[in-house]
C-alpha cells in the first residue's frame, strides 16, 4: 500500500463518502488512489474556491465533515477564500492540498509555496506531512479537531511523499500510534447558573430571544422558552431556517437586513436571552436590558452585548433543563404587541413588493418564490441585493433548509451552495438567488457544474434566480446612503448578458421575466422543470435595499447624493419617499 493508498483509506474510515475537488500534479498521487479505489465520489468544481464553498454548504446541509482538495501552489492559494468562510460559519471542513516534492522543498521550486504559513490564519490545524509514518495522526488530529472545534483544518501532501510506501508508526521512541473517532460531548451549565439565567427571564416583563444558527437543533426548545417566556424571537440570518417565520411571534431577521419588528422587539425588550447567536451588529441590540447568553463556544459568549449570565452549554439541553425554572408569564400584552407589529409588517412587505418598478420590483421576485416553494427545499443567497429580499420576503417554512455565505458575506456562494446541497441531498429541490455580479464573478463558471451532474440527481431541481439589474447594487446603495456619493458608473456597471440564453447553451432549460405579472407562472415553471433552471429576471436597480431603522444623517447624505446623481430620474420619487418613511418610523403606503 503507498501512503496516497492509505490516506484514502483512512478517510473512509472516518466515514468520508465525498470530496469536492479538482487535480493538477501536486495531488496526483490522491487522485490515482482515490480512482483506484473508488470508494469515495469525486465532485470536480470548475474553481478550487468553489470546491471550498461546495464542502462549506455540503456540512452547513448534512452536519457532517466537508472535504475539498486542490493541488500545491496556485491550486491551494485558491482554496483560501473558501476556507475562510468555513471558519467564519464555524463549518467542518478538512481541505487537502499538494505539495512540490520534499527534495525540493525550500528551493523556490514551480508551484512550492509554504502553503502551511498561507493557511495558518485560516486553519485550526495544518501540517504538511514529511514522512509516511506521520500520515495517521496528521489525519486523524485534522479531522478530529475539525469536528470538535467546528472549523476549517489542512492537510497538506508533498508529491513524492504520496507515492512512498505507507509505513505504520511503530511502538518506540520518537512515534507515535494514533486512531480515529470522535463523539461530540452534551455540554450543559451548573444548576446553579440556570437558577441565575432563570432569575433574570423571570424578572423580566418583555422579553426577547435572538438566535442563531447555534440553535438548530433546538427548534422545539426554543419555542417551549418563547411560549413561557412570552417572548418574541429575531433569528440572526444564519439563524433563519431554526424557527418557521409563520409563527406569530417570530420577527424574522435582525440587522441591516433585518425587518423593523426585529428593530423594534430589541427596543422595547427590557430583558434578552440570546441562543447560539454571533450577530454582529451590535447597534440592533438593546440599548439597556438584563442579558442572558447561551453558546456551545465560550469565545462567543458576552462578545456583542454584555449579559449577566453566561451559559456555555449545548442550546437544547441547556433549553431543556432552564424551561422547568422558567414561570409562565400571564400577560400577554408583550406577545399581542408584537404580533401586532408583524401583522403590520407582513402588510407593508407586500405593499413594497408590489410597488411599481422599471421593470421588475426585486422584492417581488422573492415575493412571489416563497409561497410557491416546496416544503422539502433548500434556498441559498448570493451577497449582494437579493441577500436583503432573502432574509425579509422569504418566509422560511418547518423543514425548509437555507443558508448563505454568513460571517465572511462573500459574492459567489451561492451556486456552489446549491451544488454542495444537491449532493448532501439529491431528492431535494434547490433554489439559488444570485445577484448578475456574482453571476459573472463566478456563479455562471459553477452553472457548467451543475449541466455536468445534473442527470445524477433524483430530483433534478436546481432553479437558480439572476437578478439582472446591470449593477453592484448592494454597494451603489451603500455608497449612496453611508457615503453620501453618487453612482459611480466605474465601479458599478455590470455588462449586461443573457442568462437565460447562457442556461440553453449548456443544456439547462432558461427562463427571462421582464414583465411583473409573469413572475408567478415563472417560478411555477422553474419549480416543476425537468431540469436545472436559470429564471432569469430584469430587475429595477432603483429600489433601495433599506436598513430597517435608516438614520436622519444617512437619509440626509442619501438626498444628498441622489441630487448629485445624472441618472436618478424616478428614484428620487420611488425611493425618496421610503427613506423618509423609514427615518420617521412611518409605514410605507406603497
Ligand atoms: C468577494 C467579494 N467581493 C466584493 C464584495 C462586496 N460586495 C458585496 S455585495 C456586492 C454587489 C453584488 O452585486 P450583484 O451580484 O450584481 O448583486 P446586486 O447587489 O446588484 O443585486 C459587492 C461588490 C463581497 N461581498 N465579496
Ligand atoms: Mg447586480
Amino acid at each position: 500500500m503507498n501512503t496516497a493508498e492509505f490516506f484514502i483509506e483512512r478517510l473512509k474510515t472516518w466515514g468520508v463518502k465525498r470530496i469536492f475537488g479538482y487535480p493538477g500534479d501536486g495531488i496526483n498521487g490522491v487522485i490515482g488512489a482515490l480512482q483506484h479505489d473508488g470508494g469515495i465520489d469525486f465532485i470536480q468544481a470548475r474553481h478550487e474556491e468553489m470546491a471550498a464553498f461546495m464542502a462549506v454548504a455540503y456540512a452547513k446541509f448534512t452536519g457532517e465533515l466537508g472535504v475539498c482538495l486542490a493541488t500545491g501552489g496556485p491550486g491551494a492559494t485558491h482554496l483560501i477564500t473558501g476556507l475562510y468562510d468555513a471558519r467564519a460559519d464555524h463549518m467542518p471542513v478538512l481541505a487537502i492540498c499538494g505539495q512540490g516534492p520534499t527534495t525540493v522543498r525550500g528551493a523556490s521550486y514551480q508551484q512550492e509555496l509554504n502553503l502551511d504559513r498561507a493557511f495558518m490564519d485560516v486553519a485550526e490545524y495544518v501540517q504538511e506531512v514529511a514522512t509516511p509514518a506521520q500520515l495517521p495522526h496528521v489525519i486523524d488530529r485534522a479531522i478530529r479537531l475539525a469536528i470538535a472545534r467546528r472549523a476549517p483544518t489542512a492537510i497538506i501532501l508533498p508529491k513524492d511523499l504520496q507515492e512512498e510506501p505507507f509505513e505504520a508508526p511503530k511502538r518506540a521512541a520518537g512515534q507515535t500510534r494514533s486512531g480515529p473517532g470522535y463523539a461530540r460531548p452534551v455540554i450543559v451549565p451548573e444548576e446553579a447558573d440556570l437558577r441565575r439565567a432563570a432569575d433574570v427571564l423571570n424578572a423580566g416583563e418583555r422579553v426577547a430571544m435572538l438566535i442563531g444558527a447555534g440553535a438548530a437543533g433546538a427548534v422545539d426548545e426554543v419555542i417551549a422558552v418563547a411560549d413561557k417566556l412570552g417572548a418574541g424571537v429575531a433569528k440572526a440570518l444564519l439563524g433563519k431556517s431554526v424557527l418557521p417565520d409563520n409563527l406569530p411571534f417570530v420577527t424574522g431577521s435582525i440587522g441591516l437586513l433585518g425587518t423593523k419588528p426585529s428593530s423594534e422587539l430589541m427596543n422595547a425588550c427590557d430583558t434578552l436571552l440570546i441562543v447560539g447567536s454571533g450577530f454582529p451588529w451590535s447597534e440592533f441590540l438593546p440599548e439597556k436590558a438584563r442579558g442572558v447568553q447561551i453558546d456551545i463556544d465560550p469565545a462567543m459568549l458576552s462578545l456583542r452585548y454584555p449579559c449577566e449570565v453566561n451559559l456555555h452549554g449545548s442550546a437544547a439541553e441547556t433549553l431543556r433543563l432552564l424551561l422547568p425554572m422558567l414561570k409562565k408569564k400571564t400577560d400577554g400584552d408583550w406577545r399581542r404587541k408584537i404580533e401586532g407589529w408583524m401583522g403590520d409588517w407582513w402588510e407593508t412587505l407586500e405593499a413594497r413588493a408590489k410597488t411599481k418598478a422599471h421593470p421588475v420590483n426585486p422584492q417581488r421576485v422573492v415575493w412571489e418564490m416563497s409561497p410557491r416553494l416546496p416544503d422539502n427545499v433548500i434556498v441559498t443567497s448570493d451577497s449582494g441585493s437579493c441577500a436583503n429580499w432573502y432574509a425579509r420576503d422569504y418566509r422560511v417554512k418547518r423543514g425548509q433548509m437555507c443558508s448563505l455565505s454568513g460571517g465572511l458575506a462573500s459574492m459567489g456562494a451561492a451556486v456552489p451552495y446549491a451544488i454542495g446541497a444537491k449532493f448532501a441531498h439529491p431528492d431535494r429541490p434547490v433554489v439559488a438567488l444570485v445577484g448578475d455580479g456574482t453571476m459573472q464573478m463566478n456563479n455562471m463558471a459553477e452553472l457548467i457544474t451543475v449541466a455536468k451532474y445534473w442527470e445524477r440527481w433524483p430530483d433534478k431541481r436546481l432553479v437558480t434566480c439572476v437578478f439582472n439589474n446591470e449593477d453592484l447594487n448592494q454597494v451603489t446603495w451603500e455608497q449612496r446612503v453611508m457615503m453620501g456619493n453618487a453612482r459611480y458608473a466605474a465601479s458599478q456597471d455590470i455588462p449586461d448578458v443573457r442568462y437565460s440564453r447562457f442556461a440553453e447553451l449548456i443544456g439547462l432549460k432558461g427562463i427571462f421575466v421582464d414583465d411583473p405579472q409573469d413572475l408567478g407562472s415563472a417560478w411555477d415553471e422553474a419549480l416543476s422543470a425537468d431540469r436545472p433552471v436559470i429564471l432569469e429576471v430584469k430587475t429595477d436597480p432603483e429600489i433601495a435595499p433599506l436598513p430597517p431603522h435608516i438614520s436622519l444623517k444617512e437619509a440626509k447624505k442619501f438626498m444628498f447624493s441622489m441630487a448629485k446623481d445624472e441618472d436618478a430620474g424616478h428614484v428620487i420619487k420611488d425611493t425618496a419617499r421610503q427613506v423618509l418613511n423609514a427615518v420617521l418610523h412611518k409605514e410605507d403606503a406603497d
